[in-house]
């Protein structure tokens, strides 16, 4: 039965998943929705051994628009299994009668419960659904929402999303927003009982006036999907380890800088939360991507680690998406730790190397620029990779890591997709040991399509005596780096389909201590349901 009710739902239902499913650049080990639409993580968790991870998902079509929760379920963080739909919008009159928006999931002493916030007209209020022990079927409390307005008197932007937690025999949540004329902030409030809340005050509240819209740390004038957590990777409420977590930057708040409806880009504060105040101290870069790792969720798992999903949105016009049948993607599940200057490293999760299928193991070398062609022959290739790379810079020196090209008859690549790593001149840094490094990624040539956002992306990256650990992730139309845990992520959209590799300096001379390929397999076997 072919139902269209938006007119964006140009693509009948009946026929989404298989569009989707033929689209050679969706990724196949990233986890996507059946079709349709996919934006951000939501209560992600593990619950008796499963890993949770529910999603905002529009099965009408790839647009967003009356957002229900996804839901698949993993017992290795690698492999996903499609459950029913956990929560879908609510009839005319209800306070999620525009969609159920983003959330988190907690234990109510046994009890699964969400916090989401429900969406009505333009309006987001917080509401609870508490699930099934299997946390398969979900019921709406029957008086939501739980808290009827946001805090009175106070111009805000916009007022949504949750990060809830126990601290103390109560419960805590946070709710993300913005003042006008001040900027972004997180609303705290206290409860017994995850239904009735007591408001307590702005958790801290940002600066929009600093900075410029175009910075790549500008904190917007709303705080999307906040998120806070321990430095050691527990919840708020907990009792520090007894790694020292309680001096200094005890804490982490993580957000997405949001401006009238533009998604900027994960930010997170390292500081100390206590009382009922966090102060910040050092603003950070979450991710050098920027938009293309928004709206991040994290959890706990059982064995400690701190795992954090973002959700990749599209860079191709809205109209290619639709008419492909899906939008979004979900990052690989990422490890928060803690670097030694206080600010965060990430990697995926160590289970995604159970993906990895054949294995290309580079002779090291030494590259400069006055290579001629490739200075590595990497003889490896493929649209689905998994590199490893340890690389020594001389200072001044740039390295090329070219994935996704397809080359003309000269051996010159049409398409590319550009890693750049680049170690500071001596000069620079008046004479002292360089120890800093910028990550550049140059999507100018990574696709023969006009449409597509090939803006630059970079951020800096510590490089103690010139060494770098690069990991990159390739799955078709996503890519995901990581130089000395410092994440870039995007998207790119090679028409071509290349998968040839190539490594070379452009600038100075470097080593290549260690290069190590995979590719890498699919995590969708059988045909899925866009209704699971
Ligand atoms: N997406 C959700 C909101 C959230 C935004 C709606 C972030 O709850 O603020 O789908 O991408």
């Amino acid at each position: 039965m072919t139902e269209l009710t938006h007119p964006l739902a140009t693509v009948p239902r009946d026929e989404l998943v298989a569009r989707a499913a033929a689209d050679p650049l969706r990724p196949r080990f990233h986890f996507v929705s059946p079709a349709g639409w996919l934006n951000d993580p939501n209560g992600v968790a593990q619950w008796d051994g499963t890993y949770h991870l529910f999603y905002q998902y529009n099965p009408e079509g790839a647009f967003h628009h009356r957002i229900q929760w996804g839901h698949a379920t993993s017992t290795d963080l690698v492999t996903w299994k499609d459950q029913p739909v956990a929560l879908s919008a609510g009839g005319p009159d209800s306070t999620d009668a525009d969609g159920c928006w983003s959330g988190v999931l907690v234990n109510d002493g046994g009890t699964p419960t969400i916090v989401y916030s429900g969406r009505h007209g333009e309006h987001e209020l917080p509401c609870v659904a508490t699930g099934s022990p299997d946390l398969l079927s979900w019921s709406k409390f029957a008086d939501n929402p739980v808290i009827a307005a946001p805090p009175a008197d106070l111009d805000i932007t916009a007022y949504r999303d949750h990060c809830v937690w126990q601290e103390g025999g109560r419960w805590r949540q946070l709710v993300g927003s913005g003042i006008r004329g001040c900027g972004g902030t997180a609303f705290l409030y206290e409860s017994a009982d995850l239904r009735t809340w007591e408001y307590i005050g702005p958790l801290c509240i940002g600066d929009s006036s600093q900075g410029s819209p175009t910075d790549a740390d500008w904190t917007g004038t709303m705080w999307e999907c906040v998120d806070l957590f321990r430095a050691d990777g527990g919840a708020p409420g907990q009792v520090p380890d007894a790694s020292g977590a309680s001096e200094g930057d005890s804490h982490v708040l993580v957000f997405s800088a949001w401006d009238d409806g533009v998604t900027h880009h994960p930010l997170y504060w390292t500081g100390r939360y206590s009382g009922d105040a966090f102060e910040p101290n050092a603003l950070n870069r979450l991710d050098y991507g920027g938009r293309y790792f928004y709206a991040p969720q994290s959890f706990q798992d059982e064995s400690g680690r701190r795992i954090m999903f973002g959700w990749l949105q599209e860079g191709r016009e809205a109209d290619t998406s639709v008419e492909a049948g899906w939008s979004g993607v979900m990052s690989l599940p990422r490890v928060v730790s803690r670097d030694s200057d206080g600010s965060l490293s990430f990697a995926p999760v160590p289970e995604v190397a159970a993906l990895r299928r054949e294995h290309v193991g580079v002779t090291p070398a030494m590259i400069t620029e006055s290579t001629s062609g490739p200075g590595v022959v990497t003889g490896v290739a493929g649209p689905q990779l998994d590199l490893e790379l340890e690389l020594e810079l001389d200072p001044g020196a740039v390295v090329r890591l070219g994935v996704l090209e397809t080359w003309d008859a000269d051996g010159t690549p049409i398409e590319q997709t550009a890693i750049e790593l680049s170690r500071e001149d001596a000069s620079e840094s008046s004479g002292e040991a360089v120890s800093r490094g910028t990550l550049r990624l140059d999507r100018t040539r990574s696709s023969l399509e006009g449409d597509v956002d090939t803006d630059p992306r970079e951020g800096p990256v510590p490089m103690p005596g010139g060494r770098v650990s690069l990991r990159v992730i390739v799955d078709r139309s996503a890519v995901e780096i990581f130089a000395n845990g410092k994440p870039l992520t995007a998207r790119v959209y090679p028409r071509l389909g290349g998968g040839g590799i190539s490594l070379d300096a452009t600038e100075g001379t470097a080593r290549v201590v260690r290069f190590d390929a995979w590719t890498m397999g699919e995590i969708f076997g059988s045909e899925r349901l866009l209704f699971p």
